[in-house]
């Protein structure tokens, strides 16, 4: 009988979802190859929980130096490591900050794909080993929407250049899957949040704020497009989408949403509300955190992954804004006492 875990290779391990995909397939006895990018300092603060050996001395996470513009260190790591599965979350994934970085933007998030597809091909045809693997697509390909809800068959139109690298993306991974026949899946991912979400998305900028707000550390919050719809979960019920994906016989894209939409208002009702606060007296409107172009409503329709996948979503939008305005208030207390400390110190 053959014991030998199976070895998943993750770009993109120290971000949101990387963390969170990491959790799940180390807790179903996978080694997790993460790939990590060089910076001046150390950027593992989401997955450092997972960073030591297991209770049988196995160490179930392991970091490799690397970076999507890299090709031939992609080819590299790929040949070494000759995982079973290959998930490809890397991007620049700020949609804003693709419009000031469009280059960098492409290269990384639409020619990155392309490098680590080729490094799987090389896989498979050197060593004759299938691999299966998991394109991080978006919601934001689908843009000024055709159609509400957005489907797999709606029509893309992406509205920023982090949306047009995602749909070069999502469609060379499909070209790899019909010429050479590559276990290739793309998930239509909208947006999922959580406590580890980057702190200049909406939804942590206003929980974040908000606690702050609280606790008497900070007066207000800068916001832009109050009436953005988004349509959000919570990024540990999507990343179980990924992996449903990669164990099917078949490989495909899906929706992943929860098929519920909200205002960036609405969000600020319930996150300052949860706090006893008025929104209204705390969030002031600054055009510069308007976009150039804007995605107005975004709402899924997750029928095909709930239907083949057997997928769903278990946190709501109430209980996901709860858990954020939570997690949140716990680290704005932690700085009002370590400021307290300073000043009587
Ligand atoms: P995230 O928190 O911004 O994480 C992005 C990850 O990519 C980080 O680990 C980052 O490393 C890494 N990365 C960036 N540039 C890289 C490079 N040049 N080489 C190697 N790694 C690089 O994003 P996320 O929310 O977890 O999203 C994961 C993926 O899903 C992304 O592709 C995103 O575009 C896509 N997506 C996200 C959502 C959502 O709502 N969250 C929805 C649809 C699709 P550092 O830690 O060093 O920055
Ligand atoms: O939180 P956001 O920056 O997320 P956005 O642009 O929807 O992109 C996220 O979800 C995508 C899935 O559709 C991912 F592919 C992508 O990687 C990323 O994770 O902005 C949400 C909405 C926008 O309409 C924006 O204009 O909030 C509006 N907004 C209003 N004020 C703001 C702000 N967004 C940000 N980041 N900061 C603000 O102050």
């Amino acid at each position: 009988m053959n014991h030998e875990p199976r070895r998943a290779f993750v770009t993109g391990i120290t971000g949101q979802d990387g963390s969170y995909l990491a959790e799940l397939l180390t807790g179903k006895g996978y080694e997790v190859h993460g790939l990590m990018r060089r910076s001046s300092t150390f950027g593992t603060r989401r997955i450092e929980h997972l960073c030591g050996d297991d209770a049988a001395g196995r160490r179930p996470l392991r970091l490799h130096d690397g970076d999507m513009s890299d090709a031939n260190c992609l080819v590299r790591l790929i040949r070494e490591i000759q995982p079973h599965e290959v998930y490809n979350l890397a991007a620049q994934s700020q949609v804003r900050v693709s419009f000031d970085q469009p280059t960098y933007t492409a290269d990384v998030t639409a020619i990155g794909a392309l490098r680590l597809l080729e490094a799987v091909r090389d896989l498979q045809d050197s060593v004759g080993t299938p691999v299966r693997y998991y394109q991080a697509s978006s919601s934001e390909m689908f843009g000024e929407v055709a159609e509400t809800p957005q489907r797999e068959s709606t029509p893309f139109h992406p509205r920023s250049p982090y949306g047009v690298a995602k749909v070069y993306a999502h469609w060379i991974t499909v070209n790899y899957r019909e010429s050479y026949g590559l276990h290739a899946s793309c998930g239509i991912l909208f947006n999922h949040e959580s406590p580890r979400r980057g702190e200049t998305f909406v939804t942590r900028k206003i929980t974040r704020a908000a606690t702050r707000i609280k606790l008497g550390l900070q007066e207000k919050v800068l916001l832009g497009n109050l009436e953005a719809r988004r349509d959000w979960g919570f990024a540990g019920d999507f990343v179980e989408a990924m992996w449903l994906m990669l164990q099917q016989d078949d490989p495909g894209d899906f929706v992943v949403a929860t098929d519920e939409t909200h205002s960036v208002r609405e969000f600020c009702e319930e996150a300052f509300g949860r706090l006893g606060l008025d929104y209204r007296d705390h969030v002031a409107i600054d055009p510069r955190y308007f976009r150039p172009a804007e995605v107005d409503l975004m709402l899924g329709d997750s029928s095909r992954a709930r239907r083949r996948l057997g997928w769903r979503p278990r946190v709501g939008f109430r209980e996901l804004v709860a858990m954020m305005v939570d997690a949140d208030l716990e680290l704005a207390r932690r700085e009002a006492e370590t400021r307290h400390a300073d000043q009587h110190r």
